[in-house]
């Protein structure tokens, strides 16, 4: 059902540049852009290149997390979606090797119109989802199956304030400074801010970071149904 509703959504926003989401455009694919895409990763799985923004001409850019889902979509590609424990791991080791302190993915909590199905609550466990591929995330609370623990962190911001560590998504931002801005929406990737390693967080979209985007068939149908004759370099 969610995943209908995102389809339903992108159609429109993409047969629509005018739509807006966050009162900006969602971005368009644009042919020269998918073609010069930068490919540092393959996942052989599922043929999907990847690439880190550090390692290209953005250099050290920091992007808002919707500012970065455009700067991928342009690219016929998307924030990365960590469905597997495979791609979790190729996106640690990029933290790694590269010092980066965080990175947005396409993670997104399910907090908008149509997303008061029973099956999304309570919202911070169940109303996950990658909006790069619109798939779920498994629930916040558990290890998925396939992953040998859970990814999101144990610990956060929060836990300086209480006797006990509070775990993620714990959309501290939000509940130390209510607004419509501060609710922390979208997931990162974060380096070992709270002596927690490389985990999951939930963060306020605002907040800039560089970014990970990874080749999307959302985006590469809506590409071939457009332009007939592309083809994907
Ligand atoms: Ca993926
Ligand atoms: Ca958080």
């Amino acid at each position: 059902m969610l995943s209908f509703i995102l389809m339903f959504t992108l159609f429109f926003a993409l047969a629509d540049s005018r739509v807006r989401t966050s009162g900006r455009l969602i971005a368009r694919p644009r042919i020269e852009k998918c073609n010069a895409r930068p490919k540092h990763y393959l996942d052989k799985r599922t043929g999907h290149y990847y690439f880190f923004s550090g390692k290209t001409d953005y250099g050290s850019y920091e992007a808002s997390w919707l500012d970065a889902r455009n700067i991928c979509r342009e690219m016929c590609m998307d924030l990365v979606s960590l469905e597997t424990s495979e791609e979790n791991m190729m996106v640690e080791a990029v933290i790694k090797q590269y010092e980066v302190d965080d990175i947005w993915t396409s993670g997104r909590l399910c907090n908008f119109h149509g997303c008061d199905a029973p099956h999304l609550q309570p919202k911070n466990i169940k109303g996950w989802f990658w909006s790069g591929s619109g798939s779920s995330i498994p629930p916040t609370n558990e290890t998925a199956p396939g992953w040998k623990d859970n990814p999101w962190s144990d610990t956060g911001f929060l836990s300086q304030f209480v006797s006990k560590p509070v775990p993620q998504p714990d959309n501290a931002e939000y509940l130390l400074q209510r607004s419509g801005v501060t609710i922390e929406a979208c997931l990162s990737v974060q380096n070992n801010w709270y002596s927690d390693g490389i985990e999951w967080h939930d963060a306020a979209c605002y907040r800039t970071k560089q970014f990970i985007c990874e080749d999307s068939d959302v985006m590469m149908n809506f590409m071939k149904k457009t332009h007939p004759n592309f083809v994907l370099r």
